[in-house]
């Protein structure tokens, strides 16, 4: 019976590992080269809200892919449910992109979500990056066994 079950088992295996090999040139394939690599969650100095000390505040991704993504309309977001919705934006392959929590004016390179307030908590958090779909691609969780900041 279990010799039985192995033998047709495996040709299906064998069918999705060849589906899985046809997908890896899709750009959906290519999107799962982005992860969230750095977060800064304790920006340096006191926590005064200045527009520097919020941008001391920050997220890198980091694309480990071999082709360029679209981030348009992934989300960022916290523990607490904040988000960043990313405008049309691509990330090359091997790029860094770094999300600032306070004001700014957006490069290629770096993005700001234009807030008042910190984000990233500096006791814990996780930060959760999802595409446009909800689908998760990437997350970090920090504590305060934590330095200052997280490589993920
Ligand atoms: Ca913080």
């Amino acid at each position: 019976m279990r010799t039985v079950r192995l033998r047709t088992a495996l040709p299906a295996l064998a069918g999705a590992a060849l589906v899985t090999g046809t997908l890896l040139s899709t750009p959906a394939e290519a999107a799962g080269g982005v992860k969230i690599h750095h977060v800064w969650f304790d920006s340096p100095g006191s926590d005064n809200r200045s527009t520097k000390s919020l941008n001391g505040e920050w997220v890198q991704l980091r694309n480990t892919g071999r082709s360029a993504v679209s981030l348009k309309g992934w989300v960022l977001k916290d523990a607490s449910n904040h988000r960043y919705v990313f405008p049309d934006v691509r990330i090359g392959a091997g790029k860094y992109l770094k999300v600032h929590t306070g004001s700014g004016s957006d490069t290629a390179s770096d993005k700001y979500q234009d807030r008042r307030a910190y984000v990233w908590n500096n006791d814990r958090d996780t930060a959760t990056l999802t595409r446009a779909s909800g689908t998760k691609v990437s997350s970090c969780s920090w504590t305060t066994r934590d330095p200052s900041d997280k490589y993920c």
